[in-house]
Parts: structure tokens; sequence; C-alpha cells
């Protein structure tokens, strides 16, 4: 008997890669249900060559599957993935909301597969934060061979990272400059388009923002909890694919030269990196790639053991939706799954 999923939240912009990447990646489901709220009853998407019509979370029967991606936001993830794994199925969630229990493995496949033996204790796994994610697939090998001691990084994060509202925004603002007609911002907290903005999730005590908090705290949950990483968070006018400006303090010595060989040969990582016009990779390049992307490898002289990175992806997919179907596939390999 193969295995029975729902996407929960299947009608937003990371539930629906989800549907796509479950079928690109061939993932071995029998049953495949989208799942949204009230108001998108009846909405069709696509699984694959298939149409599946949107049920209701309300009234789903959970029971019934196995698996259940879950791509909703916060406080709904509060109130359902518990409910979800009582009745039976595991739970990989992609909001922030779980990320921190300790009874709940946060799992980036290249870099902590294991970790996913702790579903058992609430049946519920988070997928980290997007600039996290394609961050710690970069650093593992790299503190596997000559330790991090130190992260600073930049990051320039696309719209989508705010969903499909954030990218309604950029386009609507980026077609309103023209005719002199400029809507207040209503998603982000200035204007998006043709500007930069320092400024995602709300403001912590220290003057972080949850997003660069999210940033420290996950890299230690899922790498190490001994490197330390101080971040500052943009958000850009790009739609999709984040990029990261990453200047690492290693323990060792690590080369230029040596860093680009040992990432070439890591997961889920792909090296462009030649000194020359196109020689590295943006993020419109990212886009619908499974891999994340390194570039601009250098060795940083103003620090012992210095190493700076230019790391981009896909948010949508590996800072998202991707991760997420490769924790359910990791989840199916190691028998965890009720019909594994
Ligand atoms: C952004 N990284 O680009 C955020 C989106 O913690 O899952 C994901 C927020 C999260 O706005």
């Amino acid at each position: 008997m193969g295995v029975k999923v729902a996407v929960f939240g299947a009608t937003g912009a990371v539930g629906k890669e989800m549907l796509t990447i479950l079928a690109e990646r061939l993932f071995p489901a029998d049953e495949v249900y989208a799942l949204a709220t009230r108001k998108s009853m009846g909405v069709e998407l696509s699984y694959g060559e298939k149409t599946l019509k949107c049920q209701d979370v309300e009234t789903f029967d959970y029971s019934k599957v196995d698996l259940v991606l879950m791509s909703a936001g916060g406080e709904p993830s509060k109130e359902w993935a518990p409910k979800i794994a009582r009745a039976g199925a595991i739970v990989v969630d992609n909001s922030s909301a779980w990320r921190m229990d300790p009874d709940v493995p946060l799992v980036v496949p290249e870099v902590n597969l294991d970790a996913l033996d702790g579903v058992k204790k609430k049946g519920i796994v988070a997928n980290p934060n997007c600039s996290t994610i394609q961050l710690v697939v970069a650093l593992k090998p790299i503190h596997d061979r000559a330790g991090i001691k130190r992260v600073s990084c930049a990051t320039y994060q696309s719209v989508s990272g705010a969903g499909q509202e954030g990218m309604d925004e950029l386009w609507t603002q980026t077609k309103g400059i023209y005719v002199n007609d400029q809507p207040t911002p209503q998603k982000f907290t200035k204007q998006i388009a043709f500007n930069v903005i320092p400024h995602i999730d709300v403001f912590m005590e220290d003057g972080a923002t949850k997003e660069e908090w999210k940033m420290t705290v996950e890299t230690k949950k899922i790498l190490d909890p001994k490197i330390k990483l101080f971040a500052t968070c943009a958000r850009v006018p790009v739609f999709v694919g984040h990029s990261i400006a990453a200047h690492l303090e290693l323990e060792d010595e690590l080369s230029a030269d040596e860093a680009r060989a040992l990432l070439r040969e890591s997961p889920g990582l792909m090296v462009i990196d030649k000194r020359e016009d196109e020689g590295y990779v943006t993020p419109v390049e990212c886009v619908g790639e499974f891999a994340t992307f390194v570039s601009r490898i250098r060795e940083d002289p103003t620090v012992e053991n210095g190493l700076a990175l230019w790391v981009v992806s896909d948010n949508l997919r590996k800072g998202a939706a991707l991760n997420a179907v490769q924790i359910a596939e990791g989840l199916l390999n190691k028998g965890l799954l009720k019909n594994s």
C-alpha cells in the first residue's frame, strides 16, 4: 500500500509548489489531497497531469492520510498540527510555530537527516526558514572540514518570501510608478518597488528582526549550537530567489580553491564560480531549480581563516516546498510513516 498525502494550505505560493514538487520527484503517493480554507472550496490545482479540487481543512478526515505537508502560517499550524498528529498522520510544517520546540526536529536533509527520528515524540517535523535552509546547506561541508566559528551575513530576500501578496505588491507598485499611481504599502512597511527594505518580520528587544533571530537560532539547532551567527536581512524587489552574502571565520585554514572543490562534491549544491562576466549565479537563474548555488568564493584576509560566499536559491523550492518534500522522502525511507 502506498502513501496518502495531504497538502494543507494548497492554494498558497508554497502549497502550489509542494504539489508540483511531489509530482516532479515522483513521490510514491497513492492519493494526494489539496486542502484549503472554506473560501477556496472547489478551487482546482495542478498535481502533475492531474487536477485536484480543494477540500476543506475543517472537515477533512486526517485519519485517512499518512502525511500532511502544511504551509498555512504560524497560527493555523499551532492549532492544527497537534490535532492532525493525534489522528495518526505526520505533519511537516513550513511555519515557524514548532521550529524551536525541543521535541520537534528541525530538518534540512543534506545537513541533519538523522534528526528525523525525533519525529516519534510529537509527530511533527519543522521545515526551517528559507534563508536558514540555503545557508546551512552551504555551511555544512565547510563546518565538517574546517570548523565554523562565526558567520556574519547579509540577505537579499525576494518578495515571494512574504507569499503571493508580497509578489502582488511588487507588481502593482512597479506598474504604478510609471503612471504616477502609488498605492500605500500593505504587505511591506515601505515601498518595495525600486527599493530595499532592511526589515523582515517584527523587531525584537535587542534591535534584531525576528528573521535575523531565526537565522541564528535555527542554524544552531540544525548545524551546531557553538556557531555564532549575526545577520542583517533585507527585502529586495526580486520576485523569487533569496541571496546571501556570508562571511565565515573558520577554525582551520581553507583556501578558496579547496572550498570550491569541497562544495562541488557536496549534496544539494552547485558551484558556479568563475571570475568573469556571468561567472556567478543571480536569483533569476535559480528559479525553478532544486539546487542551492554558490558563487564568489573568496578568502577574506581581514580575519584569520576568513572565507566569503555568495549563496542563492529558489526560496519557494529549496527554501520551502522542496525541503518539505525531501523531509517526506526521508520519513518514507526511514520507515517513519504509517505505510512505509
Ligand atoms: C521571508 N523568510 O522571506 C521569510 C519567509 O519563518 O518561515 C518565511 C518565514 C518563515 O519573508
